[in-house]
């Protein structure tokens, strides 16, 4: 249980402007999306959330009481946390009896978009950052260059009809070969735009290095690794769209008899879905569960994606990261109970859920911990993929540490070496893949007849 800090947000400019551009954005959107769905006619409450500093709190279940306010909480220290909150959500806050200090607001800008027209780039400071088209065209473009090692297969489409990639990377890539597979999914939470920039590092290290890299040639030589990219296209181009970052969090998918749109993708997937406290049945909450568990098409298509992994009665995906930002964590399941172990964890699981997560914090400095010392959740991508399907699931939260080095919002002079700063942890997981109980010394046990 280590202070720590998480996820936050800011979003819509003040409530006049943004009803004035809602309709022209909305509008923009629909022309932005290759074979775009028709945008949501209802228009949501454009506020932009704030982040808050907020003191007298210090315990997990204090922090999961203040998630049912519907902020989130985006940085956990020991007797304080930073949160993002829309203005009933600072409100409910304060009704709890926690003192508020607001944050400054993310710093970057464009001057608005022209009416009709919606801000297709990221702002000076942050052109480096991949826009969707740019993530998929440095994609394509390396596919056509490392044929032989990189495959890229369309497992769906996003609500608005973006196309939802996965990426193959391994010697032979054309043939499914028996190797362990390891998976690496990015972008759940719009705002997170750093964690494309993640996915994208380990499309050009793996490619560009392999043949010379020794370990990485071995891994590529024995291994099969996916690359999901971009799990919520739709909030990433809705995040930058208006000029003005928006701390947008969720998908785009409208609900209905509501005007509050978007579920939160890490409270979607479908294991002990809404069971615990780790979500939420409301719309307007930042961590909206949505409707029934895999509701969202974002998280049914890679749900599918994992499922076709299962060959033979065998789900070949051994391990994964999902990147997320922010605070600097590793992270292991379970997010839904504060129990270590219990059904479905096991002593020696837990153990090699420790000892893995540890190893791979040593490499890049972050706190190694599991999930509910932050709070809990429920619905999470890890959760899932380890309760339901066996997968070594960890969550990282990548730079920065806190809200003072750029929060969501980190200069673009940081993805070199912020990304390149998990490259040994990446290494690390996909040379134990193959065993992970091997980190506890019981591959004897577990492994012996070709895990
Ligand atoms: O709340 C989340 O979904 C993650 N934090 S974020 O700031 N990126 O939104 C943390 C999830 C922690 N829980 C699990 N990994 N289960
Ligand atoms: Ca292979
Ligand atoms: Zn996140």
């Amino acid at each position: 249980m280590r202070p720590r800090i998480r996820g936050g947000r800011r979003t819509v400019l003040t409530a006049l402007l943004s009803l004035a551009l809602a309709a022209p954005v909305a509008a923009a959107q629909a022309q932005d999306a290759p074979a775009a769905r028709p945008a949501a006619t209802s228009v949501a409450s454009t506020e932009l959330p704030h982040q808050y500093e907020v003191t007298g709190l210090a315990t997990p279940a204090q922090r999961t009481a203040l998630t049912t306010t519907g902020a989130t909480i985006d940085e956990v220290h020991a007797g304080k946390v930073v949160i993002t909150a829309d203005r009933a959500q600072a409100a409910a806050a304060r009704q709890l009896g926690y003192s508020l200090r607001r944050l400054p607001d993310p710093p970057a800008t464009k001057p608005a978009p022209p009416a009709g027209t919606a801000v297709k780039d990221f702002p000076s400071g942050y052109t480096k950052y991949h826009t969707y088209d740019e993530a998929t065209k440095e994609i394509d473009a390396l596919v056509a260059k490392y044929p032989a090692l990189l495959s890229k297969q369309v497992i769906g489409t996003s609500h608005e009809g973006r196309a939802l990639l996965a990426l193959k990377l391994s010697k032979n890539v054309a043939k499914d070969e028996a190797e362990p597979e390891v998976l690496f999914t990015a972008h759940q939470h719009a705002r997170e735009h750093l964690t494309v920039e993640m996915a994208l590092y380990l499309l050009n290290e793996f490619t560009s290095k392999y043949g010379t890299d020794p370990r990485i040639t071995k891994m590529l030589d024995s291994r099969e690794v996916w690359i999901i990219p971009d799990l919520n296209p739709d909030g990433g181009a809705y995040d930058i769209a208006s000029g003005s970052f928006r701390s947008w969090r969720k998908n785009r998918q409208p609900n209905t008899g509501s005007r509050n749109i978007g579920t939160d993708l890490n409270r979607n997937w479908d294991f002990k879905w809404g069971c615990c406290g780790g979500s939420s049945s409301s719309t307007s909450s930042e961590t909206y569960r949505g409707a029934s568990p895999a509701s969202s098409p974002e998280v049914q298509v890679v749900s599918k994606f994992v499922h076709s992994r299962i060959i033979g009665g065998k789900q070949q995906i051994k391990a994964a990261i999902d990147f997320h930002t922010y605070s600097e964590l590793v992270l292991w399941p379970f997010g839904f109970t504060d129990d270590d172990t219990g059904p479905g964890m096991t002593q020696d699981d837990h153990d090699t859920f420790a000892t893995i997560g540890k190893n791979m914090a040593a490499t890049n400095g972050y706190t190694p911990e599991q999930s509910s010392d932050l709070y809990i959740t429920d619905g999470s991508i890890d959760d899932w993929l380890w309760g339901d399907q066996k997968v070594f699931a960890y969550t990282f939260e990548m730079y920065p540490s806190s809200f003072g080095s750029g929060g969501f919002y980190p200069r673009d002079s940081v993805i070199p070496k912020e990304t390149s700063r998990n490259r040994e942890a990446v290494l690390r997981l996909l040379e134990v893949a193959d065993c992970p109980y091997r980190a506890i010394g019981k591959e004897a046990q577990y492994c012996s007849s070709g895990s």
